[in-house]
């Protein structure tokens, strides 16, 4: 499918590769092990044009959806932690002061969130409501000239990492009254707690936010924007990048068992020379092409503007699956070896269980594919 690529797209992933190889590779096996975000890469992320890449203007760089999902998929392809760090920072925090903020927000955050400066994220899920964002109980209620934040977020990429927060609190009773905050770490009442003993993102850092009484003054209120609308449309963005860049995970996932297979020898053969073999490889090679292809085409029509959410819930969909398919295959093609984080594939594997349930549920877009289809609700 590279023959699909126009030359700057081509560009793009090859910066990108160079970088992940020569920076982050080499890391990523003992980072996974200790829990650990390798936060010295921020630096050259944002050096790349990375951090906002897709957005336009305030030092952003601009590249188009495609050559933004590429990115994703080079980062991914060394780990999903690296492509969440910048998914978040890009498609969700930055996308959502970009999209809702007023001009002076604009400038004030954006210029150095692409500069890799100031971090965020982005904080919708609650302890009692994921899947169902409209039902929150984080509350912003009137003070004065501002507003008073009170509630729990939680499961949070980067909170700790994170300058400021893009949150999501009601300041009524209803999701209609769903408004847009961005808390910053210096204020009173505003903590983020890591959350420990992850079996899966082990390479990213994620957290909760605690809101206890944090004062926010209203011009760090996004002014217009009501409703669930709001986040989710943030969440389109979010879920495109992480349709593409599961592709780079599966893609490690099926080199590394080609190699395995063609090396390893059983009854006096490699496996790769046993039909089973090769059905497991035709397989995941087979799906990572069907969806590349559905990807660009994606792309190219999110790069016209003409992109539905529904198109961006059946592409996270089959791609996380695809993906989620081929870490696991690879892992029984490598046998015992498969299982150790030398090898890789379980260490993508266990990511790819996170990429199923974040930015909506396989569950969830089934049921947004199935409304869009039959014309009812199921959720
Ligand atoms: P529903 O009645 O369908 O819609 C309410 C309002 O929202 C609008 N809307 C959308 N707008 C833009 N994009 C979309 N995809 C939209 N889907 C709905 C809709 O038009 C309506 O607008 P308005 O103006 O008419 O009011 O809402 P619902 O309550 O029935 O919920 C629908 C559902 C279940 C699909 C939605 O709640 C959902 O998507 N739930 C999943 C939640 C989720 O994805 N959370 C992700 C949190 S962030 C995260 O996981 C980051 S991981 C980061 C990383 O590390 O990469
Ligand atoms: P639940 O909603 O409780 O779902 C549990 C199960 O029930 C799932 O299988 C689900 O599909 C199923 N289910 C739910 N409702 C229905 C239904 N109506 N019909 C059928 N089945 C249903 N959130 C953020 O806001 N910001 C972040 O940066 C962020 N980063 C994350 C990072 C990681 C590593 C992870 C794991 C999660 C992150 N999340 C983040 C949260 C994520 O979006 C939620 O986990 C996700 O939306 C699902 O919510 P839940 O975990 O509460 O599961």
């Amino acid at each position: 499918w590279s023959a699909l690529l126009e030359e700057e797209e081509k560009a793009v992933r090859m910066y990108v590769r160079r970088f992940v190889d020569a920076e982050a590779m080499p890391h990523i096996a003992a980072d996974f092990e200790a829990g650990h975000f390798r936060t010295e890469l921020v630096a050259g992320l944002a050096e790349l044009g990375l951090l906002g890449a897709n957005l336009h203007g305030y030092g952003c760089a601009g590249i188009s959806s495609v050559a933004y999902g590429l990115a994703c998929m080079e980062l991914e392809r060394c780990d999903s932690g690296l492509r969440s760090f910048v998914s978040v920072q890009t498609s969700l925090a930055m996308f959502a002061i970009w999209k809702f903020g007023s001009e002076e927000q604009k400038q004030r955050w954006l210029p150095r969130m692409a500069a890799g400066e100031l971090l965020g994220c982005f904080g919708l899920t609650e302890p009692e409501h994921g899947s169902d964002p409209g039902g929150m109980t984080t509350r912003a209620v009137r003070d004065g000239e501002g507003w008073r934040l009170d509630g729990v977020k939680t499961w949070i990429t980067s909170a700790g990492l994170s300058d400021l927060a893009v949150v999501w609190a009601k300041t009524g009773e209803d999701a209609d009254s769903i408004s847009g905050f961005v808390v910053e770490r210096s204020d009173a009442g505003y903590t983020t707690p890591e959350i420990p003993h992850k079996l899966s993102m082990r390479a990213s850092s994620t957290g909760s936010i605690h809101l206890d009484s944090v004062y926010v003054p209203d011009d760090r209120r996004f002014p217009d924007i009501r409703g669930l609308r709001g986040p989710l449309s943030c969440l389109n963005n979010a879920r495109f990048g992480v349709a593409f860049g599961v592709l780079g995970a599966a893609r490690a996932c099926l080199e590394r068992a080609l190699e395995y297979t063609g090396d390893r020898q059983q009854f006096g053969v490699p496996i790769a020379s046993k039909q089973l073999t090769q059905a497991k490889l035709a397989d995941i090679a087979s799906d990572i092409i069907q969806a590349s292809l559905m990807s660009l085409h994606y792309g190219r029509l999110k790069d016209a503007g003409k992109l539905s959410p529904i198109q961006v819930s059946v592409m996270k969909r089959n791609n996380c699956r695809v993906a989620l398919n081929a870490a696991r295959q690879a892992r029984s093609m490598m046998g015992a070896n498969g299982i150790t984080v030398e090898y890789d594939v379980l260490r993508h594997a266990l990511n790819l269980e996170s990429t199923f349930t974040y930015e909506g549920t396989d569950e969830i877009h089934t049921l947004a594919i199935g409304r869009a289809l039959t014309g009812l609700a199921a959720f």
